[in-house]
């Protein structure tokens, strides 16, 4: 009898064991617990800050999934040490750099040795681009020489390069500048603003625009072109609204056509001579008093 009661307790003694070791196993076999407070902050145009919170089971690692929105694949992991709560995506872990431009999303599980937990997702978004148009000069034409009193045409193209059509007419003016950058002290030549036709995006426009030379020292001097010269299209770059292009800046060569003749000279009077002069270049003239 005391023989069955020690098998019995035996008995249960191992019962319990097994029960014990498989209670264990079941718990051994559950995922850890999922990172929380999951989330992603863009921290320069090519890298994204990535944070989360944890508490719990003790960890191998964190591992983080990348994928482009739009495209199927994640890449990755990286592979964050169970103490960090953060990690920088700059590319390295995912053949290649989070572009602003595009959306791109993360996911995050924890590793315990043998399992992943869930997985959390965070979205970080894309950067949209300002859809604004942007006018650029493409080319500038002017004669090499240029005189100074004359009147040339100046052409030019203007594009569009902007994501948006320009909405409005604009206008370009023309200045005459000692070097090759606008400023202060360059003076206006076009004889009127040239106004140009709105623009859709992508467009071109070829046309010119009449400019006076003025007085000016004569050698190389700048042609300089301004696109909306008065500011009323808003642009994604404001800053390449400009070109230039070289001239050599001489005078008129002259011939003396007239002679000289006497006025009416009175007594302590005084005597006045009047030449006619033409230009070599063009059929203008005109009649200078000397005296
Ligand atoms: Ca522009
Ligand atoms: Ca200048
Ligand atoms: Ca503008």
């Amino acid at each position: 009898m005391r023989n069955y009661y020690l098998r019995f307790f035996l008995s249960m003694l191992a019962l319990g064991f097994c029960l014990l070791v498989g209670i264990n196993d079941i718990f051994a076999q559950a995922p850890p617990p999922t990172p929380s407070n999951f989330s992603a902050q863009r921290s320069s145009s090519t890298s994204v800050t990535l944070s989360w919170s944890y508490s719990g089971v003790s960890l191998v690692e964190f591992r983080i999934w990348r994928r482009q929105e739009g495209s199927g694949s994640w890449k990755g992991p990286s592979r964050p040490s169970p103490s960090a709560r953060s990690y920088v995506d700059n590319g390295n872990a995912y053949g290649g750099a989070p572009s602003q431009e595009f959306t791109w999303i993360y996911r995050i599980a924890a590793y315990d040795g043998h399992y992943n937990s869930d997985p959390a997702e965070v979205t970080s978004m894309g950067i949209v681009t300002p859809q604004d148009p942007d006018l650029v000069f493409t080319s500038v034409t002017a004669p090499d020489d240029v005189d100074t009193g004359e009147d040339y045409a100046v052409d030019f193209t203007v594009e569009n390069n902007g994501l948006a059509e320009t909405g409005s007419d604009f206008f370009v003016y023309a200045y005459l500048s000692s070097d090759n950058i606008l400023s202060s002290d360059d003076v206006r030549i076009d004889i009127d603003p040239k106004r140009v036709g709105a623009m859709p995006s992508n467009n071109t426009t070829s046309t010119n625009i009449d400019v006076h030379i003025p007085d000016w020292p004569m050698g190389p001097a700048y042609i300089i072109l301004k696109v909306d010269a008065t500011g009323v299209i808003d642009e994604s770059d404001e800053g390449n609204n400009y070109i230039f292009t070289p001239v050599n800046i001489d005078t008129p060569d002259i011939e003396l056509v007239g002679r000289a003749f006497t006025l009416e000279v009175a007594a302590g009077g005084t005597l006045k001579l009047k030449y006619d002069i033409r230009s070599l270049e063009n059929s203008k003239s005109w009649q200078v008093w000397l005296g």
